[in-house]
């Protein structure tokens, strides 16, 4: 990844705990430029997310990103246990004294993504690691600002798999990035812009997993190997483990702006159904024209050496 082109990103998260291992990757890809994080309020509570961020800048001497928090709550909340539980990672041992001084954020995601991508010098990566509503209500406001999006990357939906929403009068298509706000979904695969997704096809691939953590922590001398260790270690407790299983979701998204090659894709034609018993379902929808690059597979090896390299950076 050292000989990739200088890549512009804007990066819209929420709050989850691999939302915040993709930041810590994307904070050690070197060919990155980071030109702004925005916290949408779905998988967090929104003023304990925009406090890990600001920790995990303090932590890797990047405070001069600019951050902000989104207004919009989609249509279909996440379960408050899932909110809630990330805010283990402030009480961390090396995360709780990490002081944040004179930490600020714009209170208000569509402007702050609208001013980034209007002033941004080049073409501009968009990762989105939760719901897409913050960009798709920017691009409403301002539909001239497509031409400033070089790729939208989104871990969101789910293709040819079920989907992991398990809800009251919904019937388990669909991913829950997409569920939270299907219309801004809907609208998104419309726009036309270049959209590459990381699906669950993709991500069922890469359950978190003991071996995994176990290697990992083999290089705990590393400060961040030794943080990122903690930060999984959190997600191993959900019960019943045998119906919600966490895997990699947004750490395999992000790091497809690192790896591609690490990835095989296909080309579909996709639409998010908008509304009913299948809201947010990511279903195809051949003569659309609504081309999508979808991620189906990884390979794991190639994957998880890129996870323990990235890793092991001071
Ligand atoms: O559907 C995957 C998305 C990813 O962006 N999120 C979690 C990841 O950050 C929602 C989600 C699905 N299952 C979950 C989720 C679970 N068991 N706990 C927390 N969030
Ligand atoms: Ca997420």
């Amino acid at each position: 990844d050292i000989h990739l082109p200088k890549q512009y990103v804007l990066f819209d998260h929420d709050g989850g705990v691999d939302d915040f291992l993709s930041l810590l990757l994307l904070l050690h890809m070197p060919h990155i430029e980071l030109l702004g994080i925005s916290v949408t309020p779905a998988d967090c509570y929104l003023e304990t997310a925009l406090l890990t961020t600001h920790k995990l800048l303090a932590l890797a001497q990047r405070t001069d990103i600019e951050v902000s928090g989104g207004n919009y709550h989609g249509v279909n909340a996440f379960p408050s246990d899932w909110r809630a539980k990330p805010k283990i990672l402030n009480a961390l041992p090396d995360m709780i004294n990490v002081d944040t001084p004179g930490a600020a954020h714009y209170d208000d995601s569509v402007n702050f993504i609208r001013r980034k991508l209007a002033t941004a010098p080049g073409p501009v990566t968009v990762l989105l690691t939760g719901p897409c509503s913050n960009l798709v209500h920017a691009l409403e406001q301002d539909p001239t600002l497509a031409a400033k999006v070089g790729e939208v990357v989104w871990m969101g939906g789910a293709v040819d798999v079920i989907g992991n929403v398990k809800t009251y009068n919904h019937n388990g298509t669909a991913e829950w990035n997409v569920f939270w706000d299907p219309i801004s979904a809907h609208k998104l695969f419309r726009a036309g812009l270049p959209v590459t997704i990381v699906p669950l096809d993709a991500t069922n691939h890469v359950p978190v997993s003991f071996d995994f953590l176990q290697q990992l922590a083999q290089q705990s001398d590393y400060f961040f190997s030794n943080l990122a260790g903690q930060f999984w270690a959190t997600t191993i407790d959900t019960i019943p483990a045998y119906e919600y299983t966490y895997f990699m979701w947004d750490v395999l998204t992000t790091s497809y702006l690192a790896i591609p090659e690490a990835f095989d894709f296909e080309m579909v034609e996709l639409e998010a159904t908008p509304m009913g018993a299948s809201a947010g379902n990511t279903h195809r929808a051949p003569s659309s024209g609504q081309w999508v690059k979808m991620a189906v597979n990884v390979r794991k090896e190639d994957f998880y050496a890129y996870l323990f390299r990235q890793l092991r950076q001071p």
